[in-house]
């Protein structure tokens, strides 16, 4: 038997919850976690932590995978809610993966539990290993909670086991589906100072909604704001509520961008854009030992565009 379906039928063993959570080999031979309520479906890649969907009953998935996704071990899956953790970006050493080595590594399951609603929970985790100590010389314990109600609600939690003080930053880079790009705009950062990836200026303050017409890459700063993705083609609002974070990352590819990327379509900048719940840029996280911090998305879908 391969170890990955041994691993999944461990994993069943341990944690599955009839009608609510089942464990099963999806692309790359990945186990995958099948969540399911009354309400919604999910799935989870136990590689990386890595929420690739969320649907709820009789609505178009809220989430976008590229199709040219690649899910081998050391690549990061492209699409669903990367682990950005433990740095944000590109690091200090270019011998050192960009967005963090979590969503790069296998994890392991945690706990799963139902709630009283019959909503399940599953809970991931991440702990420095050999590979993580050589990128990033710290002690910690990361754990993923992933509970799916009418709604999908994801927490980052990040505990500081080592002796001394670290600091990090990190996001939930969540990539939304969208019916295509002419249709949508993100409403709530509005006024927000922003720092403009492309040129380095920080210096830009939001005027309006965002409307998406050229490659899009800023990070919103001193912001607990709660976004709208409003997308006329679907009729309907995708909330992004968050909570521990005081940035929000708008993403675009746009079409040159696009065509460097291997595991992205051509044309896939259509389908998508990210917000992400984020502590990145001067949002930057200082745990003292045995000190932990949480960061939260709650994405829910409202019905209508306005
Ligand atoms: O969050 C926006 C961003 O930092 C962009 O600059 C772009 O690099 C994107 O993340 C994707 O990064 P990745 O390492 O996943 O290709």
């Amino acid at each position: 038997m391969s170890i990955i379906l041994d691993t999944l039928d461990t994993l069943n063993a341990q944690h599955e919850l009839p009608n609510a959570l089942h464990f099963a080999a999806g692309p790359g031979e990945f186990p995958i976690a099948h969540m399911r309520s009354e309400h919604a479906e999910a799935t989870v890649s136990v590689y990386g932590g890595h929420v690739l969907s969320f649907t709820p009953k009789g609505k178009q998935p809220v989430l976008w995978v590229s199709n040219l996704a690649e899910y081998r071990e050391g690549k990061a899956i492209r699409g669903g809610i990367p682990v950005i953790w433990p740095w944000f970006g590109p690091s200090s050493s270019p011998d050192l993966p960009s967005h963090g080595f979590a969503r790069n590594q296998f994890w392991s399951i945690e706990s799963s539990r139902l709630q009283d609603d019959n909503t399940p929970v599953l809970e991931l985790v991440l702990k420095d290993n050999a590979s993580s100590q050589k990128l990033w010389p710290h002690s910690f314990t990361l754990k993923v909670v992933i509970t799916l109600t009418n709604c999908l609600k994801v927490e980052l939690i990040s505990t500081n086991t080592g002796s001394s003080a670290v600091t990090c930053t990190g996001a939930l880079h969540t990539y939304f589906n969208i019916s295509a790009i002419e249709n949508v705009k993100i409403s709530g950062l509005d006024e927000g100072q922003y720092l403009d990836q492309l040129t380095g200026d920080d210096t830009l303050i939001q005027a309006g909604p965002i409307h998406f017409e050229a490659e899009t890459d800023r990070i919103y700063f001193n912001s607990s704001a709660d976004c709208i993705l409003h997308d006329s083609g679907f009729d309907r609002r995708v909330l992004v509520e968050k909570r521990g974070s005081q940035s929000t990352v708008v993403w675009n590819p746009w079409i040159d961008k696009a065509k460097r990327m291997g595991d992205f379509g051509d044309e896939e900048y259509k389908q998508m854009v990210c917000i992400e719940t984020a502590n990145a840029g001067t949002d930057v996280i200082t745990l003292e030992p045995g000190e932990s911090h949480t960061l939260t998305t709650c994405i829910s879908v409202l019905d209508g565009d306005n």
